[in-house]
């Protein structure tokens, strides 16, 4: 915002303007209010942890004085990229890049950082090659939740004699939650020597359509019987699958047991309905604290590459009292 106030000064100003705010190239002006202009690339609007994410970052956004230029890119990377661009040719201050995928950003983030635009990663990640191209991210440790759901299941199926036959509902293919969830949990099972088998495992792209779709071809391929144990990367594809479960005639959360990933309102209810077993908390309601990061982006501070935000986990004995707590 600033430079183009600037700008209309001349360069010399120009220059005097960025140095008085110690402005180097990938520090962010500002107005004279402190106030930023900031792009948001966000994924979609696939569930309601996503709903609750984008409602969370415009009302910390409108409280913090900041204008907030919101793109909804209906989890397609196309759409996030060219938001991406349309943001540098718009010079915002900060741009906020939620990647619906962990690959295919190097370009794009290589642009930003040319026209001198720090980039923020609010929620998921991307490739560790492109590490340079960002400040921070701020988000959930996928990786720890999905070992927060091995570690339930390994202790729920210790004892269970003929082996653990799993069927996993992936994210959506190739996202850093669906990577992550997916490594965490096996790698606890692993550790903790449990005998399982993957009987099958597909993505349902993080909706409950797909989800319910995915399990509707899991139970004609493989039927329920026998199928001990449901991990849903979130709760729509749980809540997809539950539905499904239902309509072939089984009792979810007794006949297979289920883990789900999110916390949403809807999933805690499942939960106290008796359809699934465990929920690990993946919290979308962290606009104020991406505001606190984007300022200190804006202010040239440094900053840890990663800041988890809070989460826990719940099993059948807390669905009923966590239930009104839900945020989403
Ligand atoms: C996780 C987030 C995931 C949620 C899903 O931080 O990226 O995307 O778990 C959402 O509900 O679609």
């Amino acid at each position: 915002m600033l430079k183009k106030v600037l700008a209309g000064i001349g360069a010399g100003a120009l220059l005097f303007g960025l140095s008085a705010c110690g402005g180097g190239d990938d520090d962010a002006e500002g107005g004279a209010d402190g106030s930023l202009v900031i792009g948001f690339a966000q994924v979609g609007a696939e569930s309601a942890w996503r709903t609750a994410n984008s409602a969370s970052v415009q009302a910390a956004a409108e409280a913090a004085g900041h204008e907030l230029k919101f793109v909804d890119a209906q989890q397609d990377q196309e759409k996030q990229i060219s938001a991406v661009r349309d943001f540098i040719n718009q010079q915002v201050d900060v741009i906020v890049l939620a990647p619906v995928v962990e690959t295919g950003w190097t370009e794009v983030l290589q642009e930003a950082e040319d026209a001198g635009i720090p980039v923020v990663l609010a929620d998921r990640g991307v490739e560790a090659a492109d590490e340079d191209l960002y400040v921070t991210r701020l988000g959930s440790d996928f990786a720890e939740e999905g070992r927060k759901a091995g570690t339930w299941a390994a202790e729920t199926f210790a004892d269970d004699a003929d082996g653990t036959r799993i069927l996993e509902l992936q994210g959506t293919t190739g996202s850093a939650p669906a990577n992550d969830r997916k490594a965490g949990f096996f790698e606890v099972l692993d550790a903790e020597g449990l005998d399982y088998e993957i009987v099958d495992s597909q993505s349902g792209n993080f909706t409950a359509e797909e989800g319910k779709a995915v399990m509707e071809t899991f139970i004609t391929t493989h039927g329920l019987d026998g199928i001990d144990l449901l991990y849903a990367h979130n709760d729509e594809m749980g809540l997809g699958a539950i539905q499904a479960i239902e309509e072939s005639g089984k009792v979810p959360g007794t006949d297979i047991q289920i883990i789900i990933v999110d916390g949403s309102k809807a999933g805690f209810q499942a939960g106290v309905d008796g359809k699934l077993n465990y929920i690990v908390e993946c919290n979308p309601v962290f606009g104020d604290q991406l505001m606190d990061v984007v300022e200190q982006v804006a202010n040239g501070d440094s900053l840890e590459k990663f800041t988890a935000v809070e989460e826990s986990a719940f099993d059948a004995s807390q669905f009923e009292a966590e239930l009104p707590n839900r945020q989403f």
